[in-house]
């Protein structure tokens, strides 16, 4: 399998955020991926490319030529403003207020954002741009015919909406890939989001639509960021009813329950009968997970990586989350492995 990588990622690297009421160094950070690409060197699972640049227009199939004019410029702005340290939101269009559009940078920020965890850097736009490269260009490989391929993306992007950023996310990777897919030919693609997280983003851009089947396993919302989305009474609506699957588990969840969940995912899949998946791959699921609740052992992530592949089909894998960073390259690269068969 190849992995398609870009050194880009280093030039985002918030400076904190906000946990337990003080600002604390980003989980989100530069080693996540040095440790993935390391394993994927060491482990020797496939050549390692630099992605092609597919310009703007398949990121502009997913995000709305606002947001990406926004976030292409929001550093800049905040430079000619004097701005000091990350760009970072303070103020929401929440309940009581207006969704409106502000000419002021802080208050465009607050409407393109959904929360204060995506601080904006002054590599930011070249990274995530680059990121959404990754993933098209991995996405192009299986176009072309491979089986499957390795998009080692960094800042994340399954929280990301048409035009929201928020959850270290600033545009769709695994989103904008399966649009490429569509784009190209295919009529039915699957995304099955493994991360720790709800992909409250992924969901929503696919929500009304039935060419998208999106299934995500993760943490109990009631109980877990992003709270506000990934409830397992989202089904979907209008053309989209029935294409849309939630698989909110219990804190403490291990191994065992967690793939009870994949194998409803895996056969809402094979009922819809996918052409492509697209896995959101987060292994934020581990048990030494700095900030979450699940209990998966690395050798679990091999027989993840197998039950995958037992769906037969081409299957595009996009990094997402995962913060236990000494660990983030074996278990990560043991769902390729488990797909490949090792
Ligand atoms: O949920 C958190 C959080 C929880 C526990 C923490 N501890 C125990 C130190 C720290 C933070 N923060 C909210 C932002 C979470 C973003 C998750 C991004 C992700 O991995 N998405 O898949
Ligand atoms: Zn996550």
């Amino acid at each position: 399998m190849r992995t398609y990588y870009s050194d880009d990622h280093r030039l985002h690297h918030g400076t904190c955020e906000l946990i337990d009421g003080k600002l604390q160094p980003c989980f989100e950070k530069p080693q996540r991926a040095d440790h993935i690409l390391k394993r994927v060197q060491d482990r020797q699972i496939g050549a390692v490319l630099a992605p092609e640049d597919f310009g703007l227009a398949p990121i502009a199939r997913i995000h709305s030529a606002d947001y990406l004019n926004f976030f292409q410029h929001a550093w800049s702005r905040w430079q000619a403003l004097n701005g000091e340290g990350d760009l970072l939101p303070f103020t929401f269009p929440a309940r009581t207020l207006r969704s409106v559009r502000p000419q002021n940078l802080h208050g465009e920020l607050g409407y393109y954002s959904f929360d204060g965890g995506a601080p904006i850097t002054a590599g930011t736009w070249q990274a995530a741009y680059s990121a959404a490269q990754v993933a098209l260009s991995a996405q192009a490989e299986i176009s072309a015919g491979a089986h499957s391929a390795f998009a080692l993306c960094r800042p994340p992007g399954h929280h990301a909406a048409g035009d929201l950023m928020g959850g270290y996310c600033f545009l769709n990777n695994a989103a904008i890939a399966a649009q490429a897919f569509l784009d190209q030919g295919k009529q039915r693609v699957a995304i099955l989001d493994v991360d720790y997280h709800h992909g409250n983003g992924t969901q929503d851009i696919f929500y009304r639509r039935s060419d998208v089947l999106f299934t995500s396993i993760h943490g109990d919302p009631a109980f877990e960021f992003p709270f506000f989305l990934g409830y397992a009474d989202e089904l979907g609506e209008g053309a989209g009813e029935g294409f849309n699957f939630n698989y909110p588990l219990p804190m403490g969840s291990p191994w065992t329950v967690w793939a009870e969940a994949l194998e409803q995912a895996c056969g809402r899949i094979s009922a819809f009968d996918a052409e492509v998946i697209v896995v959101s791959l987060g292994v934020d699921t581990f048990k030494d997970d700095p900030i979450s609740q699940f209990k998966l052992d690395s050798p679990d992530y091999l027989a993840m990586g197998r039950r995958i592949a037992a769906l037969g089909k081409p299957t595009l894998f996009v990094m997402e989350g995962g913060y236990a960073v000494e660990a983030i390259g074996v278990n990560a690269v043991n769902v390729l492995e488990g797909f490949l068969g090792a």
